[in-house]
């Protein structure tokens, strides 16, 4: 959709309001999604896409975003300011009708070219009904323009409180503790990583983030400043770095099909996994849909063709399948969509019909020209095809055996599995715990009721490198499809999980709390990263957390699971005390394992979340990868691995 064509008409009173906001502070769920960590920041990207939407509509080219020293946000853009006129039919200002009338900030009217607008699409009134506190200021006309309101009540009328030949909005705001379950406390990685991602999916647009929180070893802030001028381009780059790019360049398209914007960069690397990710209006849709259909059907057809005209699948015995185009794929979809219906779980999966064929033939034309332009690329895409067909052959009898193992329920399970006695998947635990002899004083010290325990031996395979056949025929691999009762794979896609048996809603990794345990614990998430992503996902994955102190005088005995505690500890027993430091789960009994790491009741276990699929894709190739710098780089930054929040 050009800028010209669909010039947006604004004026004051095209501001339609929808709802109270105290609706907003009643049922804060229903529009930030939930009040936990991630609830909270999407507060900072509901502000953030307003101002995105102000520069994708070509009025402003960079957004400012700062973590206060006290836990707000500041976002700053240089737009054109929302406007501060009076608005006909509310009778106060526009600004005010923006900031306190829910669904007026986002949609003006249809003929206002927007699509974006937070995850939601909620506005920043949301942000204003759950903030203690917000300020917002407008540069424009030569005037500086303010109002403040507290938990979404305007303070004051706007009010004008100086000049200035800047033109922009400001908003601070600190959100309500009242409100969020979550501590008021902004993680820096996850909101550069999302300000990252927009600077990819808007190229053109200056970012930057700044945490007035803590300083580097200069005496600075920490700051990031992200533009990217190649967009979804530099995105594959970035995401692909530490990967082995097969191909001469990343093949990309930008265009327009049928009205829909769309953009696609794909790369083909060495690796055997396929790293789609896929976003409308700047959301990533997680559980893909008809713009992903779209980019497959267009990828197939297109090789596929291609591959037959040179003749080189001639002598094949077997079929090519969909999936043998995407092995070793990274590729991003971006698209525009004026009315997108979303679906699914979580609400990320594209409905609308019409963008297949949009995406669909945006793929075909790209691919088409490039294959034709770069024979050598070709060439080595169409072998790189032929052989994933070929270990895809060999992996579906591997996958084949788990399968049948784990379809004959009972007789099939694991003979190294320590069932629980209830079935009831709801109510039931794993634990998958390093070491035959840790899983020995696990089996000891659990709840047999509700708790199972599977001992996996040593170092699991690093799925990240090994081929799909060599991932179905690993011991330890298959224990864990046949005791979780998943089954994976159907004729169309060979990954396609089946959770309808999965026999425990809790699934935790126990590890040592040392250097191995962890290498081991990422093995192992990296395993479920790969083949079994929705486990994570729906929130069944824990990782279990040890104590790394024991500190006892006399009969009086507390664990610590960091320093701070342990000098504490050791203070309140009076300033010496001796302290047992464990090296791994071996050295504690099946009494202490319970009372620290299994027994729900005082146990603290983390859930493993993804924050940001493109972020977490990169981290698990870099870290299971071949390249070892930028490994090393990553765990000595992050040496506590409880940090690693991929
Ligand atoms: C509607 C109309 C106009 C500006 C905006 C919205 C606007 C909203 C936000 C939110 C954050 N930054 C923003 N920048 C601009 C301007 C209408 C006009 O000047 O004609």
């Amino acid at each position: 959709m050009s800028e010209e064509a669909k010039k947006p008409n604004y004026s004051a009173d095209s501001i339609q309001a929808l709802e109270g906001m105290e609706h907003v502070r009643m049922r804060p769920s229903m529009y930030i999604g939930d009040v936990g960590v991630r609830g909270l920041h999407h507060l900072v990207y509901e502000v953030v896409d307003n101002s995105i939407d102000e520069a994708m509509a070509g009025h402003c080219d960079a957004v400012d975003v700062w973590i206060n020293e006290d836990n707000s946000i500041s976002v700053k853009d240089n737009g054109r300011g929302i406007p501060v006129g009076m608005h006909k039919k509310e009778g106060v200002s526009a600004l005010e009708v923006v900031m306190t009338k829910i669904g007026a900030g986002g949609k003006f009217d249809k003929d206002s070219y927007k699509v974006s607008g937070g995850l939601h699409g909620v506005g920043v009134s949301v942000v204003n009904a759950l903030s203690n506190h917000l300020k917002a200021t407008v540069y424009r006309d030569g005037k500086i323009w303010e109002q403040e309101y507290e938990k979404g009540k305007p303070s004051y009328p706007v009010k004008t409180v100086g000049e200035t030949d800047e033109k922009g909005t400001m908003v601070t705001f600190i959100p309500d503790d009242t409100i969020f379950q979550a501590e008021i406390d902004f993680n820096y990685e996850t909101l550069s990583a999302r300000m990252r991602e927009l600077s990819f999916l808007n190229k053109g647009i200056k970012i930057s983030i700044t945490d007035k929180r803590s300083k580097d070893d200069e005496g600075n802030f920490i700051r990031e400043d992200f533009h990217s001028t190649e967009g979804l381009k530099e995105f594959v780059r970035y995401l692909d770095a530490t990967r082995e790019q097969l191909t001469s360049d990343v093949i990309s398209m930008e265009g327009e099909k049928n009205g829909i914007p769309v953009e696609v960069a794909m790369v083909y690397n060495t690796s055997y996994t396929e790293n789609l990710h896929s976003y409308v209006n700047n959301i990533n849709t997680h559980e893909g849909g008809t713009h992903l259909s779209g980019f497959r059907r267009g990828l197939t057809g297109t090789l596929k063709k291609y591959a037959e005209s040179t003749g080189m699948l001639d002598k094949l015995k077997f079929e090519i399948a969909g999936d043998d185009f995407r092995e070793g794929l990274t590729a991003i979809i971006s698209v525009k969509v004026a009315e997108p219906q979303f679906e699914g779980q979580t609400k990320t999966k594209l409905g609308n019909r019409e963008v297949t064929s949009a995406v669909s033939q945006a793929v075909s034309e790209m691919l088409t020209n490039y294959l034709e332009e770069n024979p050598a690329d070709a060439k080595t895409i169409v072998q790189k095809v032929i052989l994933a067909a070929q270990a895809r052959n060999a992996a579906k009898k591997a996958r084949e055996m788990v399968q049948r193992k784990t379809v004959m329920s009972g007789g099939g399970l694991p003979g190294k599995l320590s069932d629980c006695a209830w079935s009831e998947p709801e109510k039931c635990e794993i634990f998958l715990v390093e070491g035959d002899s840790a899983g020995g004083t696990a089996k000891q010290g659990r709840d047999r009721n509700f708790q199972a325990i599977l001992p996996l031996r040593g170092k699991i395979l690093n799925v990240e490198k090994a081929m799909q056949h060599k991932v179905f025929e690993n011991e330890e691999i298959k224990n864990m499809f046949t005791a979780l009762g998943v089954t994976i794979g159907t004729e169309e896609d060979s990954k396609a999980l089946n959770l309808e048996k999965l026999r425990y809603h809790k699934i935790v990794i126990m590890c040592d709390a040392d250097v191995d345990g962890s290498h081991i614990a990422t093995l192992i998430l990296t395993f479920f990263f790969r083949y079994m992503k929705e486990l994570i996902e729906e929130g069944y994955v824990y990782i279990a957390a040890p104590p790394l102190y024991l500190v006892k005088k006399g009969a009086k005995k507390e664990y610590a699971w960091n320093d701070e505690e342990r000098d504490a500890i050791v203070e309140k027993f009076g300033g010496s005390a001796p302290i047992q430091r464990y090296k791994g789960l071996g050295e504690m009994n099946a009494e202490q394992l319970w009372d620290t790491t299994m027994n729900p009741e005082f146990r603290t276990m983390r859930l493993v979340t993804i924050d940001n699929s493109a972020e977490a894709d990169r981290t698990f190739s870099m870290l299971m990868g071949d390249e070892v710098p930028p490994r090393r780089e990553f765990i000595e930054n992050n040496a506590v691995y409880a940090n690693i929040d991929i």
